[in-house]
């Protein structure tokens, strides 16, 4: 299947989703929304897929919502913009927590707006050293959006998330690290090759237990102590009976590479 504002593509157990307008700084539009949700739910029925790359092409992650889609002047007509969170980024946000694999952000560039919050809400974020990241509602007198409020308190702290979401000043990817915002961030150079080991490591990774963890770490911001170990007892329960389990341990004793399919 082809899409017009997206590249995807599914190969060994990885699947590739590239936001594809980078005329517009693959700003978010409708029909952009629409491809992202028919490749994801590809990418749902797929059971072969353990790991999805989400990208931007060109000098650009995104640009978070596109501001030329719609007429919003002084005096025009107000825009349902709640129905567009409703529609678009909330499915997109919740799927790409959801989904039973690693989702690895790879910004290669500026992530602005929703942009910015698409990406913090995937596993592993690494960004290229000229990327940045920009809560660029503010200057256009919405709030942060695409879970935002969500991701970045927990991300950066209070102070920090305050700074970031109130001012919209533009954060360096290096920032970006230091503050705990993202994974890493890498020299341009090096951009590619990282990415590439980054999907190698994690299709070849104990999936099931990876999404196990990725759960676990999701339901810790809302739990005590005491509901969280009982979230690792049940979670760890299950990974007992899991096929890579059992191979990890193998492999641990046989002193070799364990080779975990997934199952
Ligand atoms: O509305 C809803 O549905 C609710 C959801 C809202 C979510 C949101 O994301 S709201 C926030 C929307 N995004 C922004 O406010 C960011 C706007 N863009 C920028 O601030 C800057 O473009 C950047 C900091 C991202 C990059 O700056 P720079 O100097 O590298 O590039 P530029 O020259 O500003 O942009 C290049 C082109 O992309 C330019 O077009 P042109 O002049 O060459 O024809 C620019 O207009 C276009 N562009 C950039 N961002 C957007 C955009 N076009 C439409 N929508 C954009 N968001």
């Amino acid at each position: 299947m082809t899409y017009d504002n997206i590249l995807f593509s599914s190969e060994n157990g990885i699947a590739r989703l590239t936001l594809n307008r980078p005329d517009r700084l693959n700003a978010f539009n409708d029909a952009m929304h629409a491809d992202i949700r028919a490749a994801l739910t590809q990418v749902k029925e797929d059971r072969s897929i353990r790991v999805l790359l989400l990208t931007g092409a060109g000098r650009a992650f995104c640009a978070g919502q596109d501001l030329a889609d719609r007429a919003v002047r002084p005096g025009s007509e107000p825009v349902d913009i709640g129905g567009s969170i409703e529609r678009n980024y909330k499915p997109l946000v919740l799927t790409l927590r959801s989904l039973p694999f690693p989702v690895v952000c790879a910004v290669n560039g500026v992530a602005a707006g929703a942009g910015a919050n698409v990406a913090l809400a995937c596993d592993i974020v690494v960004a290229t050293r000229s990327a940045s990241f920009i809560q660029a509602f503010c200057k256009i007198g919405l709030i942060p959006d695409a879970g935002g409020t969500h991701f970045l308190p927990r991300l950066v702290g209070s102070a920090r998330a305050r700074g970031l979401a109130m001012l919209g000043d533009k954060l360096s990817a290096e920032q970006a690290q230091a503050w705990g915002l993202i994974w890493k961030c890498v020299d341009d150079h090096e951009f590619s090759a990282t990415v590439e080991a980054l999907l190698q490591q994690l299709s070849a990774a104990p999936t099931r237990a990876l999404a196990a963890t990725k759960r676990a770490l999701q339901l810790s911001a809302g739990n005590t102590l005491e509901a969280q170990l009982d979230v690792e007892r049940d979670l760890q329960c299950e990974m007992g009976y899991t096929e890579d389990f059992r191979e990890g341990v193998a492999a641990f004793g046989d002193k070799r590479s364990p080779r975990f399919t997934g199952k």
